[in-house]
């Protein structure tokens, strides 16, 4: 099916090969749509993703909605947080943000245009719940209305978290959060409410996006907010109060929800990979899976905490019931895992048989100090899941990258960087889908650059460039690049 390049796409290409990009000769992230038609490769026909793939990108509230006091929205840890000198990079807060509460029609706009068919966001359960219980605020869950019903008017289909780490400050004042049994009950109820509220149009709902990062990040390091540095005992019984959050969650969305409402988390476990890949190291790299994430996703998928982490933790160890770990591990029926980076793993004469290997100085990682670059960790992390769970829908719910994202004179963010980090990753999750394993969807972070937590808005993760004094959205090279994925449903 080799087609003959025709000697105008020849010249573009001989071109733009020889040409550093400037303002008169860049290549146009635009003019995509031709060349797409003039020259299928026949390299990418072998790459293809099933036909049903849903190709996807993701934000969420704090990090683009802005209007923090709006609508009667309560405020949030980290309003809190971020107004805190010293917190966060350059003292920036989410108040504005990408002003997405307001220009969300126009961001709608740009998923058209890249072709995505599903859009992951989050709800702000401060502006559904100002005081995290009681009575709700009918003009907070209105924005998310709004929000769905445009997206379905542009046939993109909604995919709800419900806590994307933007706490009601009134839980952390009154209870301390996720500290408390409270909150994990509150969650339940805003989460059910919420699926009432959205499930006759919203069909996928992730309960709960990355214990991994906010307990730990909130409550142990002091990073993130509330800011605390609890000693392990009480720490310990917080995650294990964000597990039960989720499993009252799973439960109130299961009795309120209109029937075929599907449920799960978003979690970024740690992805396991194996050094090499020979049966040892691989049997080494699932071991592992299970028990670097013993705290979190074996325990919300197995219904029990692994003999190792409550050893380890000793007096230290949560306290729990049995009926937690029944509501805990809730059925779910789909798994999303958020993916950035590897944890390389080999097998060892170790009590749990493996190590983990820590890397070299020189490992190559992204604009972000934190993002080293391992394409694998979008193979092994979905073959995990389906293998010691049995899982049979997964989607990558995260996956993206930061890059230092300078526009040229022509105005275009030229981030080869990020076309290589994603080019590498995403022919990595075609490997899995090839292999069989029930990988659904992917969802890109992110839509547009936007507040990166305690990074302010020096790190960017978006396809579409935000220039945030006058909140222009200008599409990356990045951008056409994940047309052109979502276009042919291939790696390109
Ligand atoms: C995701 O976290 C988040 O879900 C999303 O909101 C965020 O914008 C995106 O990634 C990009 O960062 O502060 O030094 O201890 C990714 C996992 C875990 C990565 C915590 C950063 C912090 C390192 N994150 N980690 S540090």
């Amino acid at each position: 099916m080799t087609k003959k390049l025709s000697r105008r796409s020849f010249a573009k290409i001989a071109g733009s090969a020889a040409l550093v990009s400037t303002a008169s000769t860049a290549l146009n992230p635009f003019s995509e749509q031709e060349a797409r038609a003039e020259t299928p490769m026949q390299s990418t026909q072998a790459r293809e993703f099933p036909k049903e793939f849903l190709w996807g990108s993701a934000t969420a509230s704090y990090q683009v909605e802005g209007a923090v006091k709006e609508d009667g929205r309560g405020p949030s840890i980290w309003d809190t947080f971020s107004h805190t000198p010293g917190k966060v990079v350059e003292n920036a807060t989410g108040d504005v943000a990408d002003d997405h509460y307001h220009r969300y029609k126009e961001d709608v706009q740009l998923m058209k245009s890249l072709g995505v068919k599903g859009y992951r966001f989050s709800i702000a359960w401060p502006r559904v719940f100002p005081n995290g219980d009681g009575a709700p605020n009918p003009k907070g869950l209105d924005f998310y209305n709004r929000l769905v019903d445009e997206l379905l008017a542009n046939s993109i289909q909604p995919f709800a978290t419900l806590y994307h780490w933007d706490l009601p400050q009134a839980l952390q004042d009154r209870v301390g959060g996720w500290e408390s049994r409270d909150t994990s009950k509150a969650f339940g109820e805003y989460a059910g409410y919420v699926a009432e509220g959205l499930s006759d149009r919203v069909k996928h709902f992730f309960t709960i996006n990355e214990f991994g990062a906010f307990v730990e990040l909130g409550y142990r390091t002091g990073i993130h907010a509330p800011g605390l540095k609890l000693p392990p005992g009480r720490f310990n019984q917080t995650r294990h109060h964000a597990v039960l959050g989720h499993g009252l969650a799973v439960q109130a969305i299961r009795a309120k929800a209109k029937p075929g409402t599907k449920v799960g988390l978003a979690e970024n476990m740690a992805i396991c990979v194996p050094v090499i890949e020979t049966t040892q190291h691989i049997e080494a790299a699932e071991r592992a899976a299970r028990e670097l994430n013993a705290q979190y996703m074996t325990v919300i998928q197995e219904g029990k905490y692994t003999d190792a982490y409550l050893a380890n933790a000793g007096a230290d160890a949560p306290k729990f019931t049995p009926e937690d770990l029944k509501i805990i591990s809730s059925p779910l029926d789909f798994a999303g895992i958020n993916i950035y980076t590897p944890t390389y793993v080999r097998a060892a004469n170790t009590p749990l048989g493996f190590e983990v290997v820590p890397s070299p100085k020189s490992y190559p990682h992204m604009a972000s100090w934190w993002l080293n670059i391992g394409p694998e960790a979008l193979y092994w992390g979905p073959h995990h899941v389906a293998k010691l769970w049995n899982v049979k829908e997964i989607y990558i719910t995260e996956n993206g990258c930061s890059s230092s994202d300078i526009p040229a004179a022509d105005g275009i963010v030229y981030d080869t960087d990020r076309v290589m980090y994603l080019r590498n990753y995403i022919s990595q999750l075609q490997r899995a889908t090839a292999d069989g394993v029930p990988v659904k969807g992917y969802f890109l972070w992110s839509l547009m650059d936007n507040f990166e937590w305690a990074d302010g808005y020096t790190n960017r993760f978006g396809l579409h460039y935000v220039d945030y004094a006058t909140q222009k959205r200008t599409p990356k090279l990045s951008a056409s690049f994940y047309r052109e994925v979502i276009a042919r449903n291939a790696v390109v």
